[in-house]
């Protein structure tokens, strides 16, 4: 699992190492929100992923539950240039969402409750890359940080990792999210400074 890393990583890497081009390391944890934060339940609650073929598979929250659980820690960046590390979370890998609809395709959007979309590629959602989390340090996640459940892509910038998610759509080309729309990167590595279109 490319992204996760025991909790003694700091002790192994220099933080200083870890932190990518034009960020800097904080101890909080800001809340970055476009719009409102949607009252999300969980006993309405879905997670739906559309194969590019318009086949669907749909799971509530108990089924969600009943996937096989993982607990990263990764360090996360956003694009307003705050980095945090070690940042523990338990959930359900993408690849498990992909045993069941294996995807073709090479593109993907994450669609959340409030409206908010974001684009990746399929391949950065593989192979221990990307979560589906509900539970931050032991406690289930905040509202206003993405609760009941979020997405975590922690090798691209925050913004690519939907909050509030209720699903992803597969895509046989790249389409633009809400921010990617405005102008931010389609892609968003953090390592090579992809913050805006052109970067
Ligand atoms: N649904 C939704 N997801 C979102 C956002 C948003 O506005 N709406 N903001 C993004 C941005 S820009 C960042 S940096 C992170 C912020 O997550 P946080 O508020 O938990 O720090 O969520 C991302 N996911
Ligand atoms: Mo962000």
């Amino acid at each position: 699992m490319k992204s996760v890393s025991p909790g003694f990583r700091g002790r192994r890497r220099g933080m200083a190492e870890r932190l990518p081009p034009g960020q800097y390391p904080t101890e909080g944890w800001p809340v970055l929100s476009a719009g409102p934060t949607p009252a999300v339940q969980k006993d309405t609650w879905e997670f739906a992923l559309t194969t590019e073929k318009g086949e669907e598979r749909r799971w509530s929250w108990d089924q969600m539950m009943d996937l096989p659980q993982q607990e990263p820690v990764a360090d996360i960046h956003c694009v307003t240039r705050w980095s945090k590390f070690d940042t523990r979370w338990r959930g359900v890998s993408m690849d498990t969402f992909f045993e069941e609809v294996e995807p073709d395709a090479g593109y993907a959007m994450f669609e959340s409750y409030g409206g908010y979309t974001t684009n990746v590629p399929v391949a950065d959602l593989r192979e221990g890359q990307a979560w589906l989390v509900h539970t931050y340090d032991g406690y289930p996640l905040a509202p206003e940080h993405g609760g009941p459940a979020r997405m975590l892509i922690p090798h691209l910038y925050f913004w690519k990792s939907a909050k509030w998610v209720r699903g992803v759509r597969l895509m046989p080309q790249d389409q633009l999210g809400f921010w990617e729309q405005m102008g931010y990167h389609a892609y968003g590595d953090p390592w090579r400074e992809q913050r805006v279109r052109g970067d």
